[in-house]
């Protein structure tokens, strides 16, 4: 599905005003200093560009004290999250639209409504009318709706704005185009979902690998059923919140949950979905150096691995 397969598009989304602490802004920046992709420039044929978003933080949860982004429909900085979603969506869209993969770092991930949203708008445009399909490896479940948001933190929220299931005026620059299809989508990972959540999958019937899943048919097996109910005709977005793996792999991040995935568990997700030869596109989100600072460098190591690993490029 790719028309460019050799070109790499990194999109660094430095945000956190979808999380309720500050620190997962500088994510991408601690990513890209830490070598990864100077070394997959060298070892690989791979192209790359690197855009840089709201570099300095600007729209960093910092902006907390506004009034002008007041609360809404118990919402955190809806406006400010838009915007940056809507900026991310625009960036990814138009490197998607040239058949490029396209990997985004987080940032916070309601980044993720802005990734899908611009992925899914370029492949119906490219492919006439064709869906994505997008794997959602995390802890949790990111499908609150405004209301019941037991946070109102947006970072809570994307999968929700991403498939229509939430909408507001404030979020009115998605449209039917850019909407992902709840039947074409998959968790793994999940052991913290809300309530609100938990219905919303059961009522959607929304393919999902718990933990516990993992725990009892082993990553291989979940990455069979996975991959066969979404077929081998349909590109796929993977949107990968490191906070997926168990904190003793990844301790910075804002709402690490034991037990998770292992990292040999993370990198076989990947490696699986590298081998598809259908994949288009990936986030990784929601590293924060300022959390378990001394353990970053295992953070980063983690994510590095996975990242890797999905591209095709081995080590470790
Ligand atoms: B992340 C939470 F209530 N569900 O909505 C919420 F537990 O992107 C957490 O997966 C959301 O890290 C976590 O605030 C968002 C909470
Ligand atoms: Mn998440
Ligand atoms: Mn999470
Ligand atoms: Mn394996």
């Amino acid at each position: 599905f790719l028309e460019n397969p050799s070109q790499l598009a990194v999109v660094a989304a430095k945000y956190s005003c979808g999380a309720p602490r500050s620190g997962a802004e500088y994510g991408p920046d601690v990513l890209i200093n830490s070598g990864i992709f100077s070394d997959i420039q060298s070892e690989t044929d791979y192209k790359l560009t690197i855009d840089h978003l709201a570099q300095n933080g600007t729209f960093s949860n910092k902006v907390e004290a506004n009034d002008a982004d007041p609360d809404t429909n118990n919402m955190k900085l809806p406006r400010t999250v838009s915007l940056a979603s809507k900026q991310v969506s625009e960036c990814v869209y138009a490197h998607a639209r040239q058949g490029k993969f396209v990997m985004t770092l987080g940032g916070d991930h309601s980044i993720g409504m802005g990734t899908v949203t611009g992925v899914a708008r370029a492949i119906r445009e490219r492919f006439g009318g064709s869906e994505l399909s997008v794997l959602w490896i995390d802890a949790h479940a990111d499908i609150n709706t405004p209301e019941p948001s037991p946070s109102g933190r947006i970072h809570g929220m994307p999968v929700a704005f991403a498939s229509g299931l939430a909408r507001h005026g404030i979020f009115d620059w998605i449209t039917a185009s850019h909407l992902i299809n709840l039947k074409r989508f998959v968790y793994i990972g999940l052991r913290d979902v809300d309530e609100a959540e938990e219905r919303v999958i059961a009522e959607k019937g929304i393919k999902a690998f718990s933990m516990e899943d993992v725990r009892q048919h082993g990553i291989e097996k979940v990455m069979d059923l996975a991959l066969e109910y979404l077929g081998d005709e349909t590109p796929i977005h993977v949107s990968y919140d490191i906070d997926s793996l168990d904190p003793e792999w990844a301790p910075s991040t804002g709402f690490p949950v034991s037990p998770g995935l292992s990292l040999e568990e993370g990198i076989h997700v990947s490696r699986r979905l590298q081998a598809t030869q259908n994949l288009v596109a990936m986030d990784l989100v929601e590293v924060n150096p300022l959390i378990e600072s001394e353990r970053l460098e295992t953070t980063v190591e983690s994510a590095r691995s996975v990242i890797h690993a999905a591209l095709g490029v081995e080590r470790i």
